[in-house]
């Protein structure tokens, strides 16, 4: 039981699918993980914590759970109103962006946001960047609607998190400054027992492989011979490429990892320029 790691998740929220499916994808099964708080792997020494994602940064400090998931902006805002947290950042994982952003009433007239009343669930995130600016404003703390507070008189504007805009466009609010960009994060304990090192870096190197995978794509195209340099140069962040020569002599199949999507304009330039045959795939594990 000792030697089992222990990864914290949310059990329900915008961060579960996800962390969920990332950890599928490093080769850890699971049992059934329906309504449970703690499930155990069928193949793997490692269990997972399923718990609101607030809670994860003090599970992970105290050593309750070795690893957790959690957006950047829980991880900040715990940091800030309790400065004994013991943990740090593994890795970004790319997921649930979004962004802290101050909001005012589309009706309201604003110069600046001094000596405002402004609600938000990031009281210390926002009181930090207040400080940092020189900027005097009441924090209301309030968890939940934080969007209609300005129409029901209990704050002049607010600083929620964005990420497609529509329900600040929805409750009539415009954004104004943001304060952080926020996605999902590994966050790891300062003090784990050394017998877990080795299972804790086998994890996180898998984990970073499926995140480079996520971003990249096997591309494949014939070509003429003497035309592929100006064809490689439009590949985004290509390894050096594999250059087959084809049955046609004049032609070859070029070969290679983008580190980077492969947009629509790009597959469009590369047929301009003459390259046939293009096949883009996506890829599932990626190591170096
Ligand atoms: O129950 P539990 O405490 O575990 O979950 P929760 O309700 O506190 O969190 P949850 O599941 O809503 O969000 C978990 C994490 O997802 C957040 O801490 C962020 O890191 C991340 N995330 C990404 C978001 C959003 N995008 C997001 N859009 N969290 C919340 N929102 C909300 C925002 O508060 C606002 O109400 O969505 C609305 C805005 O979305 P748009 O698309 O309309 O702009
Ligand atoms: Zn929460």
């Amino acid at each position: 039981m000792k030697n089992r790691l222990k990864i914290a998740i949310q059990k329900n929220g915008r961060l579960s699918t996800e962390s969920l499916s990332i950890l599928k994808k490093c080769g850890i099964e699971f049992s059934d993980s329906s309504n449970k708080l703690f499930i155990k792997s069928t193949n793997m020494l490692i269990d997972l914590l399923m718990v609101r994602d607030d809670d994860i940064p003090r599970l992970v400090s105290q050593n309750i759970a070795d690893l957790g998931i959690v957006g950047e902006n829980v991880v900040f805002e715990k940091q800030l109103s309790d400065t004994s947290l013991k943990l740090k950042t593994t890795l970004k994982l790319g997921f649930s962006r979004c962004r802290l952003s101050f909001a005012k009433p589309k009706k309201m007239n604003l110069d600046n946001i001094n000596n405002k009343k402004i609600a938000t669930s990031y009281p210390s995130i926002v009181k930090d960047y207040l400080e940092k600016k020189d900027i005097n404003a009441e924090i209301i703390e309030i968890h939940g609607s934080v969007e209609l507070t300005p129409f029901v008189e209990i704050s002049d504007i607010i600083a929620d998190l964005v990420s497609t805009g529509s329900t600040l466009e929805s409750n009539n609010l415009t954004e104004l400054d943001s304060i952080m960009d926020s996605q999902a994060i590994l966050v790891q304990s300062s003090s784990i027992p050394s017998q877990k090192l080795p299972l804790i870096e086998k994890i996180v190197a898998r984990i970073n492989s499926v995140i480079k995978a996520k971003d990249s794509k096997y591309i494949m195209f014939n070509a003429d011979t003497d035309n592929t340099d100006e064809l490689i140069k439009l590949l985004p962040s290509a390894e050096s490429p594999t250059i087959i020569p084809l049955a046609d002599r004049s032609k070859v199949a070029i070969h290679t990892v983008c580190k980077e999507d492969v947009f629509w304009e790009t597959i469009e330039s590369l047929k301009l320029r003459g390259a046939s045959s293009i096949l883009v795939l996506p890829i599932e594990k990626l190591s170096y």
